[in-house]
């Protein structure tokens, strides 16, 4: 074992002044104070939130990094296989919040902080949100790296470090504008690798040559070299010591490229372009969301991101001396969407060309080590690479891609030799003009398993897009894994109170490890004390939105009004243009009815959030409608309480944790069979909200398991979105016709300048509503009746949130990550100390 590699004295020695941390109040409070006062050189006279904020996160980083040592350890010790999960995003959000509940220690920090004359809570807000990621993709990316910690399974997360995240928004004037979001100035949470480092190169050429044994040797070389640094993250497990490993790969010049010759000359500004090319690399996170862009600086990313990971991955697995052909045993590779698909590529061009392997030996250890995660089945955002600018930048990579699409497109031959559209239909190469690459077919063809995120959108997959490759390769490559949320961050960390209510009655935590114990909840739902209690909280979650609400827009809002939230990426496809015509739709029928009326009425608060893509102008306008409607909607005197709009700043993920907790009912109303599955659904039920959606993603399996009574479903289904589009473009269907209403007041300029939003009216008119807005806007609106009923019933509603909340066990990330390890990865977990 590595152990005896050392002589035992000297072991000894180590061990005597190994590294150890607190473990009560005292001992924390001596590191905090220790930390403010030398690693940051501050003073008791000369201290405020940050620095006791930071002093805390550098104790605490402290002691995650000795339980990582441990678990490191403890992985190479045991010697199984590991899994490795690349993603191009992992939206982390706040850590130190985070780390302390998953090590139980919270309570004594609160009070050490408190102590010295801090709040917890004001040190938590002094974090910057990692993110380094888009939507929910990459949040998911973060919910599964919590989850197989928290399982202990011996797992690695691949990423980029981007020194900017996903931008922050800002609304000026009604309408969005991005920020840069620089949140490295200090970052507690990494560790610099300077050790770990790898050149990664691009463009050049390919040199063919035979040797003596009549065999080919492809070489590439001569192209730009780029260095990867490593950044390593600890990510803590909840109730165990395990704490995994998130590598983030920084780009600099490398040692070799960077040109001391053209400093010293004089040359100074080519020598800092030269720099600054090479830091370009992971300089930002690009922030499109399903969409796909096709730019050279894109590729780039991914080719840097994944050569520097799986030359790690190599190294690790070439330590153990092992055969080659072992290497799927003891390594399982996930591929977050088709982002990392260059991974099957630069494998084989590993064990192809610099290990020697032969094709087919190779092809075997490639298809049997990699899993690929489809996340969409948008057309748009199905990811396609221009050919020549591939050959480019990685020439000898697209040498590889063209074997591998020659040798799958014979076997296809071979199987089914009257079909010749078919070689066409699934070739990796798309004969439009310039060629371009298909990644997704790539990934299926170099995979082992393919997923889906939810039932759904795993059933639309094999029958429309990969529909073909199911043919090829028989149903069982397919596969569904629903996707699941972390319980620690979603409940446990978002809603204290709420979770703290479920322990008193379960009699512990325990239902944080195993969700499924939730169920034991339901025999409570009837009984008056508990519901009292639980919709107390859900006030005061209310009240402390109503707050952020008041301090941040100006606007009051009543806490016990209906909250109504939708916070998401801005798409057509999610339809916040439906969610706000529906708005416009109430307040016109508030303005008509009689003061008697109005006060039946249930006031409501409709709160939307969310970032649209730069380039995504339709989305931006979506804001602009949003804002619009607000600013007359609030101010009319006729309408007082009874409705309010609001548009939060700045969604993230820190902000999805205090909104999660703060709805009666929140909107999932995507165009069936859009939505791949949705994961805030889950976090809002979880929290004691209803849901109004769409049959579509995750909403199908939410009302299986919680029950048709407690969601409220309309619209039409996936499987007559095509006829219903087809029947716009040809038939001419008539505009539903109080959607009509809503555009002639629009129209009319009632929310200010209506050319403003000509391109949202256009879209459901000329543009033939591809999202089918208004097919589906009668039965959104009578829905939303049926919600204002349920509301008024407050005994009712508080039933169907407390069995709601018991029955969404399934949903725990923690079931998707061993569903993953058990079906596709084969991966076991390793216990640490
Ligand atoms: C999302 N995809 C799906 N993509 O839209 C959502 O239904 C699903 O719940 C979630 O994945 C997790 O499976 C998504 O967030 C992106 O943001 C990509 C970022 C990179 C460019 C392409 C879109």
């Amino acid at each position: 074992s590595f152990e005896s590699s050392v002589p035992e004295p000297l072991r000894n020695l180590w061990k005597k002044f190994a590294a150890t941390n607190f473990s009560n109040k005292e001992q924390f409070q001596k590191e905090v104070v220790h930390h403010v006062e030398t690693t940051l050189a501050r003073s008791l006279y000369n201290c405020d939130d940050l620095a006791v904020y930071s002093g805390a996160a550098l104790a605490m980083r402290d002691k995650l990094i000795i339980d990582w040592n441990k678990t490191q350890q403890a992985h190479t010790l045991a010697d199984q296989k590991r899994v490795y999960y690349l993603s191009l995003e992992f939206l982390m959000g706040r850590t130190l919040d985070n780390a302390l509940l998953n090590r139980d220690i919270k309570g004594y920090a609160a009070e050490g902080v408190s102590e010295l004359g801090f709040r917890m809570e004001d040190l938590i807000e002094q974090e910057h949100d990692a993110a380094l990621g888009n939507g929910g993709l990459g949040r998911l990316a973060a919910c599964f790296l919590d989850s197989l910690a928290s399982l202990s399974y011996p797992a690695w997360g691949y990423g980029l470090r981007y020194r900017y995240g996903i931008f922050k928004q800002e609304i000026i004037d009604g309408y969005q504008v991005e920020v840069p979001d620089y949140w490295l100035d200090f970052n507690p949470w990494e560790f610099p690798r300077h050790d770990i480092t790898v050149d990664i190169m691009f463009y050049g050429y390919v040199r063919r040559y035979t040797e003596e044994d009549g065999s080919t040797v492809n070489i590439w070389e001569g192209g730009e070299v780029v260095q990867a640094l490593a950044y390593d993250v600890p990510i803590p497990g909840y109730g165990t010591s395990t704490t995994n490993n998130l590598r983030l790969w920084s780009s600099k010049p490398s040692t070799g490229e960077f040109d001391f010759q053209k400093f010293n000359s004089g040359d100074y500004e080519s020598s800092v372009r030269d720099q600054q090319r090479a830091e370009t690399i992971s300089a930002v996170l690009y922030p499109n969301d399903n969409i796909d862009v096709g730019k050279e600086l894109r590729l780039k990313q991914q080719y840097f991101w994944v050569a520097a990971s799986l030359y790690d991955i190599v190294r690790r697995f070439k330590k153990s001396h092992r055969a080659w052909t072992e290497f799927p045993h003891q390594v399982a590779i996930q591929l977050n969407d088709t982002h990392p698909t260059l991974a099957i590529v630069e494998l084989m061009r590993i064990l192809v060309d610099k290990e020697h392997l032969d094709w087919d030996t190779a092809w075997n250890i490639v298809t049997e080590t990699f899993g690929y995660t489809n996340h969409t089945v948008l057309p748009e955002a199905l990811e396609k690479w221009s050919v020549p600018l591939f050959q480019n930048l990685l020439p000898r990579h697209l040498q590889i891609i063209y074997d591998i699409n020659l040798f799958f497109l014979q076997s296809v031959e071979r199987r089914f030799p009257k079909d010749r559209e078919l070689l066409g239909r699934v070739s990796i190469i798309e004969e439009s003009n310039p060629q371009v690459i298909r990644m997704a077919y790539l990934a299926i063809i170099g995979s082992k398993k393919v997923n889906g995120v939810a039932e759904l959108h795993s059933d639309l997959i094999k029958t429309t897009i990969f529909k073909d490759f199911v043919n090829i390769f028989g149903p069982d490559k397919f596969t569904n894994v629903t996707n699941g949320v972390t319980p620690r961050r979603w409940l446990h960390q978002a809603n204290p109170q709420l979770s703290a209510l479920i322990k008193e009655k379960l009699g512990s935590y325990d239902f944080l490890k195993d969700l499924s114990l939730l169920s034991g909840l339901e025999k409570f739902a009837d009984d008056k004390t508990f519901q009292k209690e639980w919709m107390d909280i859900k006030l005061r979650n209310k009240q402390r939105l109503a707050k952020y609400i008041k301090d941040t827009t100006g606007i009051s809002v009543n806490p016990s009004a209906l909250f109504d939230i939708q916070v998401k990426r801005i798409h057509e496809y999610k339809r916040q243009q439906m969610n706000i015509f529906g708005v416009i739709s109430r307040y016109l029928s508030l303005k008509a009815m009689t003061k008697e009326e109005r006060a039946k009425q249930v006031p409501r608060v409709s709160i939307f959030g969310g970032k649209a893509a730069p380039g995504y102008w339709m989305a931006k306008t979506i804001i602009r409608l949003i804002t619009a409607v607000s600013e007359v909607v609030n101010n009319d005197a006729d309408i007082g309480d009874l409705l309010k709009v609001v548009f939060i700043e700045d969604y993230n993920v820190s902000k999805a944790e205090f909104l999660c907790p703060a709805s009666d009912l929140s909107e999932h109303i995507s165009t069936a069979g859009t939505e791949a599955s949705g994961t805030s659904n889950m976090k809002f039920v979880l929290n004691g909200g209803l849901i109004i959606g769409t049959c579509d993603g995750a909403n199908i399996e939410i009302t299986r398991e919680i029950g048709e009574e407690r969601i409220f479903l309309f619209g039409n289904l996936a499987e007559d979105v095509e006829d219903l589009r087809h029947a716009h473009r040809y038939g001419k269907t008539p505009m539903d016709p109080s959607l009509k209403e809503v555009c002639d007041e629009i129209q009319k300029g009632t929310f200010g300048e209506p050319g403003v939003f000509a391109g949202l009216i256009h879209a459901l008119t000329e543009g033939g509503d591809y999202y089918l807005v208004s097919d589906d806007f009668a039965s959104y609106l009578s829905t939303h009746k049926l919600v204002d009923e349920a509301f008024k019933d407050t005994a009712a509603w508080a039933h169907n949130t407390i069995v709601a909340v018991s029955r969404m066990g399934f949903f725990t990330s923690d079931r998707a990550i061993n569903e993953y390890a058990d079906e596709i990865w084969n991966i076991d977990p390793v216990k640490v100390d």
